[in-house]
């Protein structure tokens, strides 16, 4: 059993041209009886979604007689854009995130879109994936799958790419993810450092068995990838834990500002996981306030043309607990 950064690195980072025999991937597949369920959380996603999911179905035509994604679900946030009549149009099962499990209330954001997704998701392994890729290339798909399908002893695989950032000026091939650079990284450094081996800690592409999703909880919103890691990593630990190197994906980029705020979710997120663990505050309550102020306050101090603001944000963190608790019978 590894434990080092260092040697998972190099032995569990796989590269999707590995895989780019899909007819052998689809026998792989169709060998050891596993079914498939892509994933994907949709917000206003309708000009990039129609290609993902024709891009998915090329994916299964090219695998010959097994396919080898088996149910293709979009869990869309009620989307103005017409995201949910794309999908289904292009033969995609779509759900409304807040019709799915209503019984919990209306939805908090993608992180409870994706554990809502596992009451209808009916795939040995459930592969979750942005919806929001431009220029959505086919490994996307199969090169997820590659390692978990391949080494049995792989639970969990997380995307890896490079990340180009596109401004009006000039495209920096590494420019993106900036997030993960600079919250993300330092904190897994610091705090959990088995997990800086991962090149895209928030890649929101990634595979496990539906039993492992079933089993951890789900924090809401942004902190929901950070939540993920570190309860994979708790669960079935580094060594079940695999990347795979997919070349580069291109995202739709966020305004610095906005960027602030989905930093604080990961470090929330880091924060929630070691007060559990009693690494913080010597109090094991994840709700326990750590300052006066709420946790779900997010203070925002800006210079505008118009002078100083404090902006005031309020995003709740729920966790939701581990679904086959919820669901008895599923
Ligand atoms: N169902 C649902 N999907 C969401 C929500 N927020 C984001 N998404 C989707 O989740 C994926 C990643 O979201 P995005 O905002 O691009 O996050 P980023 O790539 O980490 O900046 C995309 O497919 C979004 O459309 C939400 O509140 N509900
Ligand atoms: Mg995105």
């Amino acid at each position: 059993m590894t434990v080092d950064a260092r040697d998972w690195f190099k032995h569990r980072s796989y590269d999707y041209r590995q895989f780019s025999d899909l007819k052998d991937l689809s026998r792989r597949k169709h060998e050891r009886n596993l079914t498939v369920s892509a994933v994907l959380p949709s917000r206003n996603v309708a000009d990039t979604i129609g290609a993902i999911v024709d891009s998915i179905h090329a994916v299964n035509r090219d695998a010959g007689g097994n396919p080898l994604v088996d149910q293709i679900l979009v869990i869309d946030a009620d989307s103005p854009d017409g995201t949910a009549d794309v999908a289904a149009d292009r033969g995609a099962e779509v759900f409304s995130e807040n019709e799915l499990m209503h019984e919990h209330g209306g939805a908090h954001g993608k992180g409870d879109a994706m554990w809502r997704s596992l009451s209808v998701a009916r795939g040995d392994l459930v592969m979750f994936m942005d919806a929001d890729t431009r220029d959505f290339e086919s490994q996307l798909v199969y090169g997820i799958l590659g390692p978990i399908l391949e080494d049995p002893a792989v639970r969990y695989v997380k995307a890896a790419y490079r990340r180009p950032f596109k401004s009006e000026e000039a495209l920096q091939v590494d420019g993106g993810g900036r997030v993960t650079e600079l919250s993300t990284k330092p904190l897994f450094n610091l705090f959990y450092p088995e997990l800086a081996g991962f090149v895209q800690p928030l890649a929101g592409e990634f595979v496990a068995d539906r039993e492992l999703f079933r089993s951890i909880p789900f924090l809401t919103g942004y902190a929901v990838e950070t939540g993920i890691m570190i309860d994979a990593f708790k669960t079935v630990g580094l060594d079940g834990m695999a990347q795979v190197d997919l070349g580069t994906r291109q995202n739709r980029h966020q305004p610095l500002r906005d960027l602030s705020r989905m930093s604080y979710a990961v470090l929330r997120a880091v924060a929630r996981r070691m007060r559990q663990e009693g690494r913080l505050n010597q109090t094991s309550d994840p709700d326990a306030p750590v300052s006066p102020f709420q946790f779900s306050d997010y203070l925002h101090a800006v210079a505008t043309p118009e002078g100083l603001q404090l902006q005031e944000y309020v995003e709740e963190l729920v966790e939701r607990p581990p679904i086959k608790e919820v669901l008895k019978v599923r």
